[in-house]
């Protein structure tokens, strides 16, 4: 999978380059070009940004340098092209496997008020909000794209993690525990040292239950436990 990242901040992005993202672009699984909106400027001063047309507060990313930055990646518009924003279809799970589909994704990161509005009725397919809480740009968004859909490119994450998660059932997972036995007078739960599976199965899906009945009592209406 290929996936642009247009942005005027794109050394925010070196996260990108550690751990299982950063292992997935090393072997060539996927491939991400981060495009620095600010090498299209036409503008001596490298002016990316200007106040908005009817006034108010903060200022506008120009169309201009973001139009010639998508045509340089995706002139023939191969890519679905993703803005992040505070106005969009909240980004889910369901919108992750979507995305796992496409060969080209392009992520175009608003910062300040956002774009021009004649940016998204030109270029953009899809305006994706990460979430009810504001943040000061679309980079963050961004990365929390790739992120969770880089797991589902062939061979990124291994297969038996991702049958896991679709056993998960709809309930937020049970508490895990790894060696020492004992930690600060605090023992790992006897079941789980049993080898008894039926029994830690049972254990497990009980405290699934409890934890989602805390902290998510919203999925259990909606698997019609309640
Ligand atoms: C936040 C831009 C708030 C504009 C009326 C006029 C991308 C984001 C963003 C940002 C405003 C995402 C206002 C969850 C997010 C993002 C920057 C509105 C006030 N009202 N997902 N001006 N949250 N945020 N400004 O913030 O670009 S995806």
């Amino acid at each position: 999978m290929k996936i642009d990242i247009l942005t005027l901040f794109p050394e925010m992005f070196s996260p990108l380059k550690t751990s299982i993202i950063g292992r997935a672009v090393d072997s060539g699984k996927l491939q991400i070009n981060i495009v620095d909106i600010r090498d299209y400027t036409l503008d001596k001063h490298k002016k990316c940004d200007d106040t908005p047309f009817g006034g108010g507060a903060g200022m506008v990313m120009m169309a201009q340098p973001i139009a010639d930055a998508i045509m340089a990646v995706d002139k023939d518009h191969t890519a679905k092209r993703i803005y992040l924003s505070p106005k969009g279809r909240v980004f889910k799970q369901s919108v992750v496997m979507e995305y796992s589909k496409e060969s080209h994704l392009l992520l175009l990161c608003g910062h300040y008020e956002g774009v021009d509005q004649r940016i998204i009725d030109l270029f953009i397919d899809e305006e994706i909000s990460i979430g009810d809480f504001v943040l000061t740009g679309g980079e963050i968004p961004a990365m929390v794209v790739v992120d969770a859909v880089a797991r589902y490119v062939d061979g990124v994450i291994s297969g038996d993690s991702l049958e896991q998660e679709s056993f998960s059932s709809g309930l937020l997972e049970y508490p895990h525990y790894t060696r020492p036995q004992e930690f600060m007078g605090l023992k790992v739960p006897e079941v789980l040292l049993s080898g008894h599976h039926e029994n830690i199965n049972k254990w497990r899906e009980q405290k699934s239950k409890e934890i989602t009945e805390k902290n998510r009592p919203d999925l259990l209406e909606k698997r019609g436990d309640k």
